[in-house]
């Protein structure tokens, strides 16, 4: 109820936002915002080779020229997309258990496309798959895109389709038509499909060789991996050709980890080390990228998070937060929150990370041998995810003012 959400208010007030104005606030004002989801991609891949061959050479010479977040993890619960896709809209956590665009899917929210669309913008979504798929069509009204291009905008023949449905080449290839008549600026979100597990793809569009273990999922991730690099590249010459590149921002995000704990033999052979629950945590780090076509590039080491996503976008955009509330903190601002939360109470900071009921201490990447160290910071990452479950069980915001 009313005081309910004014406790948390304060409580983001206090212990989230950042009390400074980052200098990048407003630098790209106006301008299209164009979002893309990668599917599965992790950052391991980025910058890495297999077989002695770049595994992403597109996203790599993107690195240099973007603000590129190197220490950025995925945050997501069982929800895997549609979690993530609720984080970067909502600066929220998604929920314990179920999928929150299921359980909560008719709740009043203040998403970026609501926000976007009062600003002027026009906001949609598109993806090639069935537009009931994680309760899409539900949810992304309450969270106010106006169209969503779904599979029936598509062409899908058994040509251009592989696992899941449309190749992400023919799907960007395929897009270019309808965001060109899209008013402006726009509001988009691209959400690619063929690096899917279990990663199959035909011979004709394998550009490397797949890896050698006992896990045939890793073996062919790093071709569907390459597969979705190529297409985000050609994407790029399209939105260059189509005039629409210079003013937009385009980001990327990797959805979530691509490689589960069951491969860790397998990709612990590839990284040539045995992979500890530590090194786990830090493989949950999937790529985030900021290009902001004539600004040049910074690779970012700064902790960051899905739920830093909203906050730091609608900023970029000269968008003001102050009356909005979420638990992410805007990542070019200086006084930052200093860990990341994931959804099982694991938690990384600067110097400590915690999982499996286990502390550890960062420099030497080693348990503690009690959990002291941890404590502080494991209460308020349970008082977070407590206050996001509260807003989202209770759906909280029919009771605070945006305005
Ligand atoms: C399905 C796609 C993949 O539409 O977004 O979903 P996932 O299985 O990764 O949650
Ligand atoms: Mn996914």
């Amino acid at each position: 109820d009313e005081s309910k959400i004014s406790e948390i208010s304060d409580y983001v007030n206090q212990n989230v936002k950042s009390k400074d104005q980052s200098e990048l606030f407003g630098i790209a004002k106006d301008r299209n915002l164009i979002f893309i989801s990668l599917e599965s991609i992790q950052s391991f891949v980025i910058n890495n080779t297999v077989n002695g061959e770049e595994i992403t050479p597109f996203l790599n010479d993107l690195v240099g020229e973007s603000y590129y977040f190197e220490n950025f993890y995925h945050q997501v619960a069982q929800g895997k997309t549609s979690d993530s896709e609720f984080l970067v809209e909502n600066s929220l956590y998604p929920l314990p258990s179920g999928a929150v665009f299921f359980v909560r899917g008719q709740n009043e929210y203040n998403a970026m496309p609501e926000i976007l669309n009062q600003q002027g913008y026009y906001s949609s979504v598109f993806h090639a798959n069935n537009k009931s798929f994680w309760n899409r069509n539900i949810m992304y009204d309450a969270l106010g895109y106006k169209k969503f291009f779904d599979e029936t905008a598509y062409q899908i023949t058994e040509e251009n389709s592989v696992g899941w449905g449309l190749k992400d080449k023919s799907f960007f290839t395929q897009s270019i038509k309808y965001l060109q008549e899209l008013p402006k600026p726009f509001y988009t979100k691209f959400i690619t499909l063929t690096n899917h597990h279990p990663y199959e793809l035909g011979e004709e569009d394998a550009s490397i060789e797949p890896y050698d273990s006992e896990s045939t999922t890793l073996n062919h991730y790093f071709q569907t991996v390459r597969y979705t690099d190529e297409a985000i590249e050609q994407f790029f010459e399209q939105l260059k050709q189509s005039g629409l590149y210079d003013n937009s921002v385009i980001v990327l995000m990797g959805d979530h980890y691509g490689i589960s704990e069951y491969e860790n033999k397998a990709l612990g052979q590839y990284l040539g080390k045995e992979i500890t629950a530590y090194d786990h945590l830090q493989l949950q780090r999937v790529p985030f990228f900021i290009h902001i076509p004539g600004e040049e590039g910074k690779v970012m080491s700064e902790l960051a998070g899905q739920i830093d996503v909203k906050p730091t976008l609608l900023h970029l955009l000269g968008i003001d937060t102050s009356n909005d509330i979420g638990f992410g903190t805007d990542l070019f601002a200086d006084d930052r929150k200093e860990f990341i939360t994931f959804r099982d109470g694991s938690f990384i900071s600067d110097d400590y990370a915690y999982t499996k009921e286990t502390c550890y201490d960062r420099d030497s990447k080693s348990p503690l041998e009690d959990n002291t160290a941890c404590e502080p910071i494991k209460e308020k990452v349970m008082q977070e995810l407590n206050y996001s479950d509260e807003i989202v069980y209770g759906d909280l915001f029919r009771f605070y003012d945006f305005e």
